[in-house]
């Protein structure tokens, strides 16, 4: 699909979108795709090298797209500095660190917790929902009982941490404590991979929103949401305020996108516009995405400044780490 074609498609000249960033970057848009190597994988945010390199072991001795994302992931879960996945990450209103996650692979077979308090790896909870039960989704207390009887453990340290706590204290002064995003204190990790058979799989884990309404669950660990995989044409994730990603099924989306015809960044491109029609009176709001299609190629586009992802794949001479700084101005 040409870009000018692609540009008609989302209807741009007629929108009359007024929003200046987005009006700018609309140029920026890259139909032909970065990658066609693999095995691949690719993650959000800055925490996405780190997350990249365990992948990465599984990747290069052979190991599933599937496994890949369970261990990539895992890593930022671990990560007890990281302020927006895992037991490190920042409470709800009510003082709880409360986690989701899911994962996908290209058989459609998919797992997902959410609502989940004191495990340190709630991916591979999902992973096991996903193996072990008839089911897809599991949440909250039902959740956590089930892990524990599959003989996952619980923490045995102090969450919300010291730090967070403070900071969390700090808020409630000033709270007015309604319902509503707090798009400063937003991260995430979504992860893409494809491994050496050319198979893709994703897997996504998150703390969600700061100080969301206690209950709250966001894109994250919605399957069609937060993580998309179809096999036949490639995955999808997303990064940002899991309402919007909500209301348009963001990672289906994009996938749709690109099954007719899409490059992955043009995919993201049209999803996030498509949020952005949706929310002309919100300011700042904070999307992602990140794709990646059966050729191995892939993109992300985000309606904020500063959206970054990284990339490790196989190239002519070895290993390459790459990362992509989406800054438009
Ligand atoms: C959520 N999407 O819970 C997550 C948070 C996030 O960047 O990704 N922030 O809505």
């Amino acid at each position: 699909m040409s870009r000018r074609r692609f540009l008609k498609n989302l209807g741009l000249a007629s929108a009359g979108v007024t929003l200046t960033p987005f009006n700018t970057i609309a140029e920026n848009i890259s139909s032909s795709a970065l990658g066609g190597k693999f095995p691949l994988v690719l993650s959000t945010w800055n925490h996405g090298m780190e997350a990249n390199a365990g992948a990465w072991s599984i990747l290069s001795t052979g190991g599933s797209a599937l496994d890949a994302v369970q261990k990539g992931v895992a890593v930022t879960e671990s990560d007890l500095t990281n302020r927006s996945v895992g037991l490190g990450g920042r409470p709800d209103r009510d003082g709880h660190v409360t986690l989701d996650a899911c994962i996908m692979d290209h058989d459609s077979k998919c797992g997902a917790v959410a609502f989940l308090e004191d495990f340190e790896h709630p991916i591979d909870i999902a992973r096991a929902v996903m193996d072990r039960t008839p089911h897809v989704m599991l949440v909250g207390r039902g959740a956590a009982q089930w892990a524990l009887q599959q003989g996952f453990d619980k923490v045995n340290f102090q969450v919300p941490l010291r730090e967070v706590q403070q900071d969390y204290e700090e808020w409630l002064k000033k709270s007015e404590y309604k319902s509503g995003v707090n798009v400063e204190n937003h991260d995430t990790i979504g992860m893409l991979a494809m491994d050496a058979n050319g198979k893709i799989a994703g897997a996504c884990t998150t703390s969600g929103m700061a100080y969301k309404v206690h209950g709250r669950v966001g894109d994250s660990p919605i399957i069609g949401s937060g993580l998309f995989i179809d096999g036949d044409v490639g995955g999808a994730t997303a990064t940002g305020v899991g309402e919007a990603v909500i209301r348009v099924s963001g990672a289906s989306a994009v996938v749709e996108a690109m099954r007719r015809g899409a490059a992955p960044e043009e995919a993201c491109y049209e999803v996030t516009h498509r949020i952005l029609k949706k929310h002309p009176e919100v300011n700042g709001l904070q999307v992602g995405f990140l794709a990646l299609n059966t050729k191995g190629e892939y993109g992300g586009y985000s309606v904020y400044d500063g959206f970054n992802f990284a990339v490790r794949h196989e190239g002519q001479n070895g290993m390459v780490d790459a990362k992509h700084f989406r800054t438009w101005k």
